[in-house]
């Protein structure tokens, strides 16, 4: 199926949109009494509930119908078979090959990856091990205690997300430190605290040419140097993770302290790669093993449930129901638990940079939505936040919450409190409040009549507004790497149904090179006149400004 617009089902869905977008949720479940089973699926201990969301069985007959039609099951195969799905730049999309637990061979070429994947894991696993043994020891002999990870996109949101996630998975006296802005503020703040040395640098770049990296990583070689004197000591305080070896060595990383990344995985499917060595080395690398477990389970699952029980399915089905019928622009991540608060913007790229595209595979541009905005933050931030436009807004904002049934530590007295909160969001989203209901309350309060007749229209929720709820026993290291990979294959099965090529990322690119040919205009110092009036004249008013030594 190419334009999946023109296909048998997206004409059937049109329809079952007409008929149900009058349609209520709160009297689908008057009407429904095993809604919640018909709609929700298990995953090991993840329950996702997807019964709040403005379906019924037709339309999810529907749904099913056109993953079938956009072949998305021949599309999955393709994938885990290595075949070269991201066609613009010629290459297998193999992320999955890395926390692949079976004993078949992946091929990429007609060449097995599996040893070398594996073998590069088994070098993750000894460093981790010997930096959180205290058998690594910098330049002076000491242990390390502080590792700063230096990458940006792919090569930092990815680790960042997991180190965060699973602190209490963490050893305390070694802290793992991100920095991927160019700003200085950024690195100098972070190593303000930290001594040459007891730390160790990753510098995480597929290419070892991102300029913001680069930078970074020159002024943290610069800040050892600084005190070692001798560059082979540079060893002791530095390693790259890259696929572009021969330029980490260049720039000064030792051989051995190389660790390889390979082509076929896109930046943002790499946190499961050696470019996941801050989080092995925070987490230690048997929960690091399980985390990639935890996404295999995932990766099976997708691979093998019917699509009318597979998650991933459904969770993009969803999002295209509400983008491409319901006009849907956003769609919000709200995890409730505080350790997955990089979770949001881990996944703004995993799907903005993966599915934000306007041209098909086939290379004419889209007559239809493609990716929504993705945006989130802790749901209950945002309940003093921006739940305000979710309940009441002119906008359709379909959401996913996320949350543990236990916590780490488990104080009941905030762990019971949390919960309450999700349930009542998803519920009052659901339901919102009726003229009837606001009018009772009032009433119940005492309000005079005329206060009431002014407050009412305010006060009254549509509802109506539908949510995705996770629920998992704990957030360890297993669940986390099968929540990232549903998401990830949520990504995938969009993007064959709106038959894009979700693994390249032409608009990083471009920024990348954009920057680059302007930084040689700033290092000029001239007035320009190469740009738009706008840019000229931003370019000449910063010139102007800046002080001598900027
Ligand atoms: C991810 C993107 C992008 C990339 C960064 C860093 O899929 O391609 O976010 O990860 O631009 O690139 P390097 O790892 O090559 O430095």
């Amino acid at each position: 199926m190419k334009n999946p617009t023109t296909s048998k089902s997206w004409q059937r869905l049109q329809g079952e949109y007409e008929r149900i977008r009058g349609q209520h949720m709160r009297d689908m479940f008057a009407a429904d009494p095993g809604r919640f089973h018909r709609f929700s699926l298990r995953l090991n201990d993840i329950l996702f509930d997807f019964s709040k969301n403005r379906i019924d069985g037709g339309v999810f007959e529907a749904l099913i119908e056109l993953a079938r039609e956009a072949g998305v099951e021949t599309w999955r195969e393709r994938m885990f078979r290595g075949e070269p799905i991201n066609h613009t730049e010629h290459r297998p999309v193999l992320h999955t090959a890395l926390r692949h637990m079976g004993d078949e061979p992946v091929r990429v070429d007609g060449r097995d990856v599996m040893p070398e994947v594996r073998s590069e894991l088994a070098r993750v696993r000894q460093l981790a091990d010997a930096v959180r043994c205290r058998r690594w020891r910098g330049a002076s002999g000491q242990p390390i205690t502080d590792v700063v990870n230096i990458g940006i996109g792919g090569s930092h949101l990815g680790p960042q997300m997991a180190v965060e996630a699973l602190r209490p998975y963490a050893i305390h006296d070694l802290a793992i430190h991100f920095v991927n802005n160019i700003d200085e503020n950024h690195i100098n703040n972070t190593l303000e605290r930290l001594s040459p040395d007891t730390t160790l640098f990753i510098i995480a770049s597929k290419s070892f040419t991102t300029q913001d990296t680069m930078v970074n990583a020159d002024t943290a070689r610069a800040w050892l140097l600084n005190k070692l004197d001798d560059e082979t000591l540079l060893s002791r305080h530095m390693v790259a993770v890259t696929a572009n070896t021969r330029a980490a060595i260049d720039f000064g990383v030792a051989e051995e302290n190389v660790f390889r990344m390979w082509d076929w995985v896109g930046g943002r499917y790499s946190m499961w790669s050696a470019i996941g060595l801050a989080t092995a080395i925070a987490i230690g690398p048997d929960h690091f093993e399980s985390m990639l477990r935890g996404a295999w389970e995932a990766d099976c699952h997708f691979r093998e449930a019917p699509l009318e029980q597979n998650i991933p399915v459904v969770m993009a089905l969803l999002g295209i129901w509400y983008n491409n019928f319901f006009g849907a622009q956003a769609t919000a991540i709200l995890p409730y638990d505080q350790n997955l608060h990089r979770l949001p913007a881990y996944l703004q790229q995993a799907d903005m940079e993966s599915n934000g595209k306007g041209v098909d595979r086939d290379g004419h541009p889209v007559g239809y939505q493609t990716g929504p905005v993705l945006f989130g933050e802790i749901g209950i931030a945002s309940q003093h936040a921006f739940y305000q436009l979710l309940h009441q807004g002119t906008k359709l904002v379909p959401a996913d919450m996320l949350a543990p049934v236990s916590n780490y530590r488990c104080i009941a007295r905030h762990h019971r409190a949390l919960m309450s909160n999700i349930f009542a969001q998803a519920e009052a989203l659901m339901m919102g409040k009726t003229e009837a209901e606001v009018r009772a309350e009032l009433e119940a309060a005492g309000l005079p009549e005329e206060e009431i007749e002014f407050l009412l229209p305010y006060k009254v929720f549509p509802g109506n507004r539908p949510t995705n709820t996770f629920l998992f026993y704990t957030l360890d290291p297993k669940t986390l790497g099968t929540l990232v990979a549903l998401y990830e294959h949520k990504v995938f099965v969009q993007g064959v149904i709106w038959h894009i090529n979700s693994f390249d990322q032409w608009g990083v690119e471009l920024g990348k090179v954009l920057a680059r040919n302007i930084l040689d205009e700033v290092n000029r110092g001239e007035p320009v006149d190469s740009h738009d009036a706008s840019t000229n004249g931003l370019i000449n008013y910063y010139l102007h400004l800046r002080p001598r030594r900027n």
